[in-house]
């Protein structure tokens, strides 16, 4: 029996590569130009969440069949031309909401108490030349606001809750949770916040939510942390306000252009960045790995999918 032929669009782990490879004849993406020739024929996509399906592949692929995401963001894969193309859309919930969860706490510690500073300073043999990186901030306690309480949101939450943090949120709806307080608008929610965490989808919907207004509310005491997706921040007001001082600091996973970060934030002593790196554990990546392929081979074996979208 022939092997049904997949696009592999970012790489995988390699032991999941090698279940995609024993199962499929898989096409590694490099350009568009490389699938003239076998674009009839691919019925399935494996990607990464900030990766998706770019538009034009996806309309060069009229056998497609299955969109399998390796992450829980949707918003780089047109789910509209997905429906009406009966092309399913799969992604991997659940399972990587801890490492997420974890990444923001370590973003708030790392950026409250200058960790990449103190590290520099020992590392450069300067511990005993120089004067000591300037004092941090306490993290115990700090009041928390959430800005999409969804899983992650709500694992941010709970663990919040072991460093004595209030928590507040906002979501599209008052979500009536007992431990947390509701706050339908953002600007206040930023307001009353010395920690903001950006939890929420990406999307149209949510694009620029963090502006300039929340960015000031926020203030000069403030720190916005962001491990969903760059484009929920006005990445050049977020840098401003951070050049200008009238916000506290940045802890940073996600960007609006990646891999592209801008100077600004690259320059800045008041941020933490990393490169995407939320769900980037070998545990969480076997795991969201492992669902690409059940959804895959679920499809291909004509049985439900385990965690459809669509
Ligand atoms: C991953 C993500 O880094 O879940 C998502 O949507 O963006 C991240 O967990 C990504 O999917 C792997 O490329």
């Amino acid at each position: 029996m022939t092997k049904p032929e997949i696009l592999l669009i970012e790489p995988m782990m390699p032991e999941i590569e090698k279940q995609l490879d024993a199962a499929y004849t898989v096409h590694r993406f490099t350009s568009l130009a490389q699938l003239k020739d076998i674009a009839g024929r691919i019925r399935g996509i494996a990607t990464g969440g900030a990766t998706g399906v770019p538009q034009a592949v996806m309309d060069s692929l009229p056998a497609l069949e299955i969109i399998a995401i390796n992450g829980i963001g949707t918003d780089a894969v047109n789910l509209k031309e997905a429906r009406q193309r009966n092309i399913h859309v799969t992604t991997t919930p659940g399972v990587l909401t801890d490492d997420v969860a974890d990444m923001a706490i370590g973003l708030i510690i790392s950026l409250l108490r200058g960790l990449p500073a103190g590290d520099r300073y020992v590392r450069d043999g300067e511990w005993g030349q120089k004067a000591a990186p300037p004092l941090g901030r306490k993290v115990t306690g700090k009041k928390l606001g959430i800005v999409g309480m969804g899983q992650v949101g709500r694992a941010i939450a709970h663990r919040a809750r072991s460093f004595a943090m209030p928590v507040s949120y906002t979501d599209l709806r008052d979500l009536e949770l007992k431990d947390y307080a509701f706050v339908s608008d953002l600007k206040k929610l930023a307001r009353s916040s010395e920690i903001l965490v950006i939890a929420a989808s990406g999307g149209a919907g949510s694009r620029h939510l963090v502006n300039r207004e929340v960015i000031d509310a926020l203030g000069p005491d403030g720190f916005l942390i962001n491990v969903a997706r760059g484009s929920v921040v006005d990445e050049q007001a977020l840098a401003q306000a951070l050049d200008a001082g009238t916000l506290g600091g940045a802890g940073l996973d996600v960007f609006e252009h990646e891999p592209e970060v801008p100077e600004a934030l690259r320059q800045s002593s008041r941020v933490v960045l990393q490169p995407h790196r939320a769900s980037a554990t070998v545990e969480t990546r076997l795991a969201m790995g492992n669902l690409v392929v059940k959804n895959l081979a679920a499809h291909f074996a004509d049985e439900s999918l385990l965690t459809a979208v669509i």
